[in-house]
């Protein structure tokens, strides 16, 4: 029995662990939005060891990070090639073990991107065993791949620096565009809030959630963790929230059973595609 069992991990442990600091990575990425994005096609052929669904797994050293990158979407096709174009070749050269999930909202109503990440936690729990979850706008392009989106001691800010904000954060405890917790930061926050329908907020109350537990975040320097975001309209379906201060102001009442312990939702449809993995989700959302 014994012998079996060390066999068995070394045969996963086969490859040796990847280094702490990947050797190919570059620092500053020229990321532009002035020419179209690539075709999904493009992008899959310079990407030949992406697999179907959009996951990776380094083939020369076994990866120290498992991450699911969990993506909240709807009607931003544009947006998603870019991101694929940018983002696949960048979490290749810094040798994570990863998945890209989008999670895209089904029907008109009001968006929900906080309920999204919840739901993308949720199914992408039931492919793999994903340390680390990366909860990522679809508009942010990542321009240093020094930012490694590796699995963080304490629940990570990552868009710290945005060109739209002039490189500079608009407040401290903002923690929105793209965050990354690991499994056990994630579950116990009990997940995002599922009542944040339209903008605003759900990050904010996040933030909260983070706190009330008694955890801090972090961040890497502002001169690595930079994006570049492509400008965009404000949605139909996505306008301002009037409650999200009120919804705010109650994160310590609500966090235990407004979460991941009282998500409902159904799929729809699911198709693992050469480059991610698409799950629409109902959210029954306010009519
Ligand atoms: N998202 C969608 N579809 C939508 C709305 C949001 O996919 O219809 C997702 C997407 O991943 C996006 C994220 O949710 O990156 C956050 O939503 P957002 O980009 O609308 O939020 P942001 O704060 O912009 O970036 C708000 C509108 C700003 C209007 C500025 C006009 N110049
Ligand atoms: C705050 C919002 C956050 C949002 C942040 C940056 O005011 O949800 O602005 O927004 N909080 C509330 O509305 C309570 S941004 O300029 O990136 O669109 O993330």
């Amino acid at each position: 029995r014994k012998a079996e069992a060390v066999q068995a991990v070394s045969k996963n442990a086969e490859l040796p662990l990847c280094p702490l600091e990947p050797p190919n990575l570059q620092g500053h990425l020229d990321v532009s939005f002035a020419s179209e994005p690539h075709t999904m096609e493009q992008t899959k052929e310079s990407n030949p060891l992406v697999k179907i669904g959009g996951a990776y797994l380094p083939p020369y050293c076994t990866s120290r990070w498992k991450v699911a990158i969990i993506i909240p979407f709807r009607d931003r096709d544009t947006h998603l090639q870019y991101f694929l174009q940018y983002m696949h070749p960048t979490l290749q050269r810094q040798e994570l073990d990863y998945r890209i999930y989008i999670i895209n909202q089904y029907g008109p109503g009001k968006f929900n991107r906080a309920k999204l990440m919840n739901v993308g936690y949720a199914e992408s729990i039931k492919d793999d065993t994903f340390q680390c979850f990366t909860f990522h706008d679809v508009d942010l392009i990542l321009e240093n791949d020094k930012a490694i989106y590796s699995c963080p001691e304490r629940p990570r800010h990552l868009s710290v620096g945005v060109d739209k904000f002039k490189y500079v954060l608009p407040y401290t405890a903002i923690f929105g565009g793209v965050t990354e917790l690991t499994k056990e930061q994630f579950t116990k926050v009990n997940g995002y809030s599922n009542s944040f329908w339209g903008w605003g907020g759900e990050d904010d109350d996040m933030y909260n959630r983070v706190k009330l537990k008694g955890m801090n975040i972090m961040r890497y320097p502002g001169g690595i963790s930079r994006y570049r975001m492509i400008s965009h309209q404000r949605e139909k379906g996505n306008e301002v929230n009037p409650q999200r201060f009120d919804l705010i102001r109650k994160t310590g009442s609500t966090m235990a059973t407004d979460g991941l312990s009282s998500l409902k939702y159904k799929v729809i449809a699911r198709e693992d595609y050469p480059l991610y993995t698409n799950i629409t989700v109902d959210l029954f959302g306010p009519a």
